[in-house]
């Protein structure tokens, strides 16, 4: 593939099989809404658009007004392609049906419009998510159609509102990204077969909930910062702009790993993160780039869900760190995890935050 003058179209006109056109075409659409959020989070405080409603949405957070804007914006671009028979977004409790009078195709769309929009009112990188389901049918989508695990998505992608707009995706065949040329108008083919790094020596959690985590958390994180002083023997980096997307962005350019784990915080949660619309589809474009995508005890794409707004933990990033996680779960289940000796901190619990 030439990077530089291959368009999304064009890409996506040589990488899809014959038959499978009408997700290019849902593929377009998808671009085409991002384009506009592009342009209407570039204004910033000009149109008065910043700022958060007097309203929660239905996961009980704060909703900006740019939350309704964008998911607005995407459905309207997605809903009228005839490509789609229902969707899901963050900000929807319900199922959103495609207007009658508008024909209905057999894909399913689920999506966070604008991810990381707490950081938007102070111009941080923010994004979108969004996860393509097949149906085997046109028929209006309800709930269970939905229910489906990670590994049937057909494609999935985010785009990153940050410098530059880009979008990333995958359709099975790797993991590609574009950038918006904003003179032209197109997304440029410009990270062609994205691969994550194997290793890597930065890791990404929000560590004011240490004091929440499970110990095998714990005993990684204590790890990392052990440093060269520890069983690690090499220093880490630790990076939390506290938006996804650009999380993963800089994970799958550079290597790194992202946690936002299981914690007991709020007991009723499982996590903060949702599984249908942020964990599985980055969990496809992660995989798809020779990364891991995990809940710390099992594979982030083989969980079958159980509501369309369910919270999940979520360990993702460069393979041999996230199957490291994963090991120290299974150690904890299994109550052989072995207490390390640390030389600064002297022998101490893998429990205790030094
Ligand atoms: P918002 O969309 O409410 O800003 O949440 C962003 C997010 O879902 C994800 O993008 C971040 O990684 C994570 O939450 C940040 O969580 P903390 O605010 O607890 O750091």
């Amino acid at each position: 593939m030439q990077t530089g003058r291959t368009t999304l179209s064009k890409f996506l006109i040589e990488e899809l099989a014959a038959g499978h056109s009408d997700l290019g075409s849902l593929l377009i659409d998808v671009a085409a809404a991002v384009k506009s959020i592009s342009v209407i989070l570039a204004k910033g405080a000009l149109d008065g658009a910043l700022g958060s409603l007097d309203a929660q949405n239905v996961q009980g957070e704060v909703q900006k007004k740019l939350d309704v804007i964008c998911n607005e914006t995407f459905i309207s671009q997605c809903e009228w392609g005839g490509q789609v028979s229902g969707m899901v977004s963050e900000e929807l409790e319900d199922v959103y049906a495609i207007p009658d009078g508008n024909p209905r195709g057999k894909y399913i769309l689920l999506f966070d419009p604008l991810d990381g929009s707490s950081n938007v009112d102070f111009n941080v990188s923010v994004g979108t998510i969004f996860s393509i389901l097949a149906k085997e049918d046109n028929e209006p989508a309800v709930t269970d159609d939905f229910l489906k695990p990670g590994i049937t998505q057909v494609a999935a992608g985010y785009a990153l509102y940050g410098p530059s707009t880009m979008l990333v995706l995958t359709i099975g065949h790797g993991t590609h990204g574009f950038t918006l040329d904003r003179e032209g108008g197109n997304f440029v083919l410009t990270h062609p077969s994205i691969l994550i790094p194997e290793e890597t020596s930065e890791y990404s959690i929000n560590t004011s909930n240490s004091r929440f985590w499970e110990p095998p958390i714990a005993r990684y994180i204590a790890e990392c910062k052990a440093g060269t002083s520890g069983v690690r023997d090499h220093d880490f980096n630790m990076r939390w702009i506290a938006s996804m997307v650009a999380e993963v962005h800089r994970i799958i350019l550079r290597g790194g790993i992202f946690m936002y784990p299981r914690d007991t915080k709020d007991p009723s949660k499982p996590g903060r993160l949702r599984l249908m619309y942020e964990a599985n589809p980055m969990a496809m474009l992660i995989e798809q780039a020779g990364g891991w995508a995990s809940t710390g005890r099992q594979r982030m794409l083989e969980v079958n869900p159980t509501s369309i707004h369910q919270r999940i933990p979520v360990v993702l990033g460069s393979r041999r760190e996230v199957e490291r996680v994963e090991k120290y779960h299974a150690e904890y289940d299994a109550g052989t995890d072995t207490i390390f000796d640390s030389p600064l901190f002297g022998e101490r619990s893998l429990y205790l935050e030094n």
